[in-house]
């Protein structure tokens, strides 16, 4: 029974959350495959609002499987905070909710380690904070990285910390001292007092979740699988070194939860109307202006997890072409339509001018992307409010235009175009 996978095709929050909630009606499974905490989904859910970081958005529906597969990585107190929020709201999370034991295991000295590193560091990223980085580079380096499943071996997890705790300590005041910050270090029997206790609150949950994802294929059980950050963050195919630690692509999947991509036979890549990004980096299309001061406060663009403002600009199709080709996508669907409302004109980048060169393919490279002025199409905008409309048809022409101009540009078919947070604020195009 083949799967779906939504990705984002930008910097991230393309409002995938509600498309994944969408879909998830027709599917049996959620699963998120990679990014941590980082992630923030705002989740509109009748009159209630659920700000989720690390539970699949399938949570909020009992008879949905969620799953967090080993590619994600982990902070606990963040993820019992979550299912507490939601068991507060009356939604109870138990056997809905399956972790992997491969997943890697957050710890305060992660956090404190990219505090250290990136304070007033001419080579900060604009992370988080949420000890994304230094956790997956300890999966990558073996010596430190610890799993969920290890935190059920009292003794190996005390005799792995009493190796790595000290290590920390020295890394964390080594890079105090270079950006001057005042290190804060840990104990072994801080920590594991601490980690003992949280995985006592998440054993029912944790187990192996490949083999369950693979009976639950067998079964002919469908998977929603659910992309965090967006496509121009990955590791190893975006803006480098302005991207997360894991890769958000589709192909992730397959490592992220042990599923063969075969599995997946429609990927619906997610476009937000203009583009948004957090943290530092080469952005093209950026508006430093008043109407980016619009778009960002109607957008209410601020980061769900940091409250960062984000920035914001026009449309990038050069961007987009890159990543649609990349996540594979069959479809794209259309975000946040509503927020360009009462904007005279719109624009789209088509093309970067580098010199006196014209460059139509996104150029994979940061310190690349840095010399790219955008060449722009301008379309002329509408004055409506899209909010009450319920019928592709009922949107101002200009507004159809604008959408049927994406789909051209990226050539994919255009499958929904989302008017506001509500399910009813989602248009079919015909
Ligand atoms: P990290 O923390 O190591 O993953 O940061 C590395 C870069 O990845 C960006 N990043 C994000 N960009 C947009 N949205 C994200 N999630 C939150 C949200 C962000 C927030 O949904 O709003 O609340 O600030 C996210 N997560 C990581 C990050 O800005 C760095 O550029
Ligand atoms: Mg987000």
């Amino acid at each position: 029974m083949p799967g779906t996978c939504v990705v984002g095709l930008q910097w991230g929050d393309e409002a995938k959350g509600k498309i994944v909630d969408l879909l998830s009606d027709s599917h049996d499974l959620v699963v998120r495959y990679n990014g941590g905490a980082n992630a923030g989904h705002t989740i509109v859910w009748g009159n209630r609002t659920f700000k989720l970081s690390l539970l699949p958005t399938g949570i909020l529906k009992p008879n949905i499987l969620s799953v967090i597969g080993n590619g994600v990585v982990i902070y606990p107190p963040r993820l019992l905070e979550e299912i507490q929020q939601l068991h507060t709201a009356g939604i109870p999370v138990g056997k809905n909710l399956c972790i992997s034991n491969h997943a890697h295991v957050i710890f305060p000295y992660h956090m404190e380690e990219e505090r250290c590193s990136e304070k007033e560091s001419a080579a900060a990223i604009g992370t988080t904070g949420r000890g994304i980085g230094p956790c997956y580079q300890d999966k990558a380096n073996r010596a430190c990285g610890i799993r969920l499943g290890d935190l059920y071996y009292p003794d190996y997890l005390k005799e792995r910390l009493n190796h790595i705790v000290p290590r920390k300590n020295k890394l964390i005041s080594a890079l105090a001292e270079c950006t001057g910050v005042e290190p804060k270090l840990f104990t072994v029997e801080g920590i594991l007092e601490e980690y003992l206790a949280y995985a006592e609150q998440l054993r029912p949950y944790v187990q192996d979740t490949v083999h369950l994802l693979h009976n639950q294929l067998d079964a002919g059980k469908k998977i929603l699988f659910e992309a965090a950050q967006g496509s121009l963050l990955d590791v190893d195919h975006g803006t480098y070194p302005y991207v997360t630690s894991s890769n958000t692509l589709p192909s992730s999947i397959w490592s992220g939860s042990g599923v063969s991509v075969r599995n997946v036979d429609r990927i619906i890549g997610i476009v937000k109307a203009y583009t948004s990004r957090v943290g530092r980096g080469a952005f093209p299309t950026e508006l430093n202006d008043e109407l980016g001061n619009r778009i960002r406060t109607v957008g209410r663009e601020f980061g769900t997890v940091t409250g960062r403002p984000r920035r914001v600009g026009w449309l990038d199709a050069v961007a987009l072409r890159y990543t649609s080709m990349l996540a594979g996508v069959d479809e794209i669907t259309v975000m946040l339509l509503d927020v360009l409302s009462g904007i005279p004109e719109l624009k789209i980048c088509t093309g970067y001018q580098s010199g006196n060169q014209r460059i139509d393919q996104f150029p994979g490279d940061s310190f690349l992307l840095e010399t790219c002025q955008p060449i722009y199409e301008t379309l002329p905008g509408w004055s409506e409010d899209l909010s009450k409309i319920r019928k592709w048809k009922e949107l101002p022409i200009n507004a159809q235009k604008y959408v049927q101009r994406i789909g051209e540009l990226l050539h994919k078919k255009v499958s929904y175009v989302s008017i506001g947070p509500d399910r009813e604020q989602t248009l079919k195009p015909d």
